[in-house]
């Protein structure tokens, strides 16, 4: 029987990880995996959607792990080859990667949903879970930086990171649409918990909760909403999260994540490094370790996080 459904907010590789772990503690139809595109982009006429394709990765056991994106057993003939012609090599296209964007710009162009799409990609790998794009339609994360403004990709892998953020922007959040499936899982009634993935709160979850409507089909879902810390001992586990909070003017800790949530989070688990800074927030907070360094301690937090949500449940 059914203990209601998990519905998991996701960016790429750090929430992959926490996914990975409820994936492995909740029955495959108790998990709804909503996933980050304002990292996609249009390259070399693929249409590259890296938050999904690396929660697919990981959930399937395709994932590489030296990376943290793309698949596993790579080689990189094309790219070498494209590099030799002249061609844009800064974003790496796997060989066995390369296939998942030329299959999915085919499906794109001849109109199918990114939703459809992903929904048969995850079906042929063998993951039972659903995980879903946040819209169908397009949101594109721009950075306006000491450089200028510059297209996602162009910030976080061209440039690594480098350029001072000033601002974020998701283009085309304002007008998405929330995916249909999305909405109608929080209107159910059925809904358990609502995970917050320990992804950059800036680029992973924020342009999640631009998508008009979504944020506030998370309130009212009736279930607590959880999250769990990007910041591990007042800095970022991997990525720009730190570097981005200092950027933007803000103390980097724990807290600050937090508070991009606010009036969303009924818990929060953070890392007992962090627990004297969390102190204040209205968020019931509970302590635990919060490096997932193997499938272990993926499905340890994973565990935590139910158990924090069931404790902040209603009574129904
Ligand atoms: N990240 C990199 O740092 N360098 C790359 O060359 C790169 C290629 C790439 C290709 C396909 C894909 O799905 C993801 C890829 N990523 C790469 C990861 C990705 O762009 C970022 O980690 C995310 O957008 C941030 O969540």
């Amino acid at each position: 029987m059914s203990n209601g459904l998990v519905v998991a907010l996701s960016g790429g590789v750090g929430g992959a990880k926490l996914a990975l772990g409820l994936s492995r503690v909740l029955a495959p139809e108790d998990l709804l995996i909503v996933a980050n595109t304002g990292d996609d982009f249009e390259h070399l006429g693929l249409s590259i959607s890296p938050d999904i394709d690396t929660l697919t990765y990981v959930l399937s056991g395709l994932d590489n792990q030296v990376l943290g994106w793309g698949r596993r057993d790579e080689t990189w003939s094309f790219m070498e080859t494209i590099a030799t012609l002249g061609g844009e090599s800064w974003f790496r296209l796997g060989d066995r990667d390369l296939a998942l964007h030329v299959e999915r710009t085919r499906r794109l162009r001849a109109g199918q949903t990114l939703s459809q799409i992903t929904r048969d990609v995850c079906r042929q790998l063998g993951i039972a879970q659903r995980v879903l794009p946040m819209s169908d339609d397009p949101v594109r994360t721009r950075v306006r930086s000491d450089e200028g403004w510059l297209d996602f990709q162009d910030y976080f892998v061209r440039r690594q990171c480098k350029p001072v953020v000033h601002e974020l922007v998701f283009e085309g959040a304002a007008q998405a649409r929330p995916q249909a499936d999305v909405l109608t899982a929080l209107a159910s009634g059925t809904v358990r918990a609502v995970v917050i993935c320990p992804s950059n709160p800036f680029i992973s979850i924020e342009p999640i909760l631009a998508v008009p409507g979504l944020r506030d089909a998370l309130a009212r879902c009736g279930a607590p909403v959880v999250a769990v810390s990007p910041i591990v001992g007042g800095r970022a586990v991997k990525g720009p999260t730190a570097k981005m909070m200092q950027e933007l003017g803000l103390t980097i800790s724990a807290a600050t994540a937090a508070r991009r949530y606010d009036g969303l989070l009924s818990g929060y688990v953070v890392d007992p490094a962090d627990a004297d800074d969390v102190r204040g927030l209205s968020a019931t907070i509970k302590t635990a370790p919060t490096l997932m360094t193997d499938l272990a301690t993926r499905e340890a937090l994973a565990r935590i996080v139910l158990d924090l949500a069931d404790s902040l449940a209603p009574r129904r």
